[in-house]
């Protein structure tokens, strides 16, 4: 049975080989969905400010990442965090490191704590100022927090590969562009495509024909809101039929997909890209039945506003669990197997989060024992109308279980201040 999909999916390989990628993507699947339950708990024990995770979009990313080569670029949202680690951009570490703010740009090469968690980038110069090769790397803009916001650049991006196909002269800048090869892969939740941003992109790539690729994708909700309240038909793919390139018109080509089809959607994606690289036309990817099991973001909880039915329905069309029955079906391995690569994600996420958190706290540690250090040495009588306020201010900074920078800063200031009035 197997081989008909294996026949599909990857045409030359052997039964082993086949079976080594299939594992290693639901194993990845794992550590995506692991680092999204971890990350969740990470926010709502405090240590890190604010978590929106890709969980119920593993595989559909995984099979879109497949498609994305050296000189592509993506520019995405919020959800991509498997995307990034599929396409080896992100490691599991530095989605934590990520997730924290930590400011170093070893541990945190995509943003160094510059930009909000769970915007993604990658980047585009050396150290010394130099271009790197972007045809030798897998390339991504950075993110934006309006919903539509990574649309518009989806049209600079796609139209310089066409510039560069067709215009003679761009052809010696080897490290920008393999004669236009590229495709500029875009990513966007069912609600933002009711942002202008996103028709108006769609449009212009109709009319360009660019190598755009867009996946929509589809959970039904923006937030607490559902699709039919804000798209048209409650389908973007019917509501951009007429945009349907037919024979000897501009256009651009719709696919659908299902979020939780392995199998169908690595043939869809690979047919779709193929088709942008090749011959410049763009391509709507309408992925839907969709699920979000952790729900929007850490901000609320999706049980106020989801019917049982709904949440029923998610963890049936978990796309984990439908890979895993997909897997166990087609006797490509057996539940033990399964059972066991699960830990292991588990286990990897774990470590990673622990080295993450234990790099990234380690100079704030050492700064509030130094600044203790530096206060309780002062061995001064520092009372205040009365109180010893700054073995307060220390007390309350040796409570704090997890520190972060601003709370060591602050207790410095408040603690000068204090010295000041009492000298005074
Ligand atoms: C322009 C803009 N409006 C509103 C928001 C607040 N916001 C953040 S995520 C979100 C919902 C997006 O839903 P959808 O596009 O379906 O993506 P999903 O999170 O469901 O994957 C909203 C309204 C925002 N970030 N930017
Ligand atoms: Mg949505």
């Amino acid at each position: 049975m197997f081989l008909t999909e294996q026949n599909i999916l990857y045409k030359d390989m052997t039964f082993s080989e086949f079976r080594k990628e299939v594992l290693g993507d639901y194993k990845l699947a794992h550590v995506g969905r692991q680092v999204s339950i971890i990350g969740r708990k990470e926010v709502l024990s405090g240590k890190a400010k604010f978590g929106i995770f890709g969980d119920g979009k593993e595989i559909a990313q995984i099979a879109f990442a497949k498609q994305f080569q050296n000189g592509d670029w993506r520019s995405g949202y919020y959800r991509d965090h498997i995307f990034m680690m599929a396409a080896g951009l992100i490691t599991t570490e530095e989605f934590f490191a990520q997730l924290y703010g930590d400011t170093d740009s070893q541990r945190n090469p995509g943003n160094g704590g510059r930009n909000f968690n769970n915007h993604f980038s990658t980047r585009t110069l050396n150290d010394d100022g130099s271009w790197k090769s972007l045809t030798a790397q897998k390339n991504s803009a950075a993110d934006l927090s309006p919903t539509a916001g990574q649309m518009p650049r989806l049209i600079g991006l796609a139209h310089a590969s066409k510039l560069f196909r067709n215009i003679p002269e761009l052809a010696r800048f080897k490290d920008l562009s393999n004669n236009g090869n590229e495709v500029a892969f875009g990513t966007i939740g069912d609600a933002s495509t009711s942002e202008g941003h996103f028709f108006e992109v769609m449009n212009a790539a109709a009319v360009m024909q660019i190598p755009l690729a867009m996946a929509v994708w589809d959970d039904g909700y923006g937030i607490s809101v559902p699709r039919d309240m804000q798209t048209v038909k409650s389908s973007i793919s019917e509501a951009l039929k007429g945009f349907e390139k037919e024979a000897e018109t501009n256009g651009i080509k719709i696919y659908k997909g299902n979020g939780w089809d392995y199998p169908g959607l690595c043939k869809l994606f690979a047919e779709g890209i193929k088709t942008a690289r090749e011959e410049h036309i763009p391509i709507l990817f309408h992925i839907e039945e969709m699920v979000q099991p952790l729900g929007h973001s850490t901000s609320g909880s999706h049980e106020r506003y989801k019917s049982p039915e709904r949440l029923t329905w998610e963890q049936e069309y978990d796309p984990l669990i439908q890979m895993r029955q997909w897997i166990t079906e087609k006797e490509i391995a057996t539940t033990a197997e399964l059972d066991a690569i699960e830990e292991d994600a588990r286990n990897e996420a774990l470590n990673a989060k622990t080295k993450a958190w234990n790099d990234y706290t380690q100079s704030i540690l050492e700064d509030r024992d130094s600044l203790i250090r530096v206060v309780e040495g002062k061995n001064c009588i520092c009372k205040h109308e009365g109180i010893d306020k700054i073995a307060v201010i220390t007390k309350n900074l040796k409570q704090i279980k997890n520190p972060i920078r601003k709370d060591v800063i602050s207790s410095a200031k408040k603690s000068f201040v204090m010295f000041v009035m009492i000298v005074r």
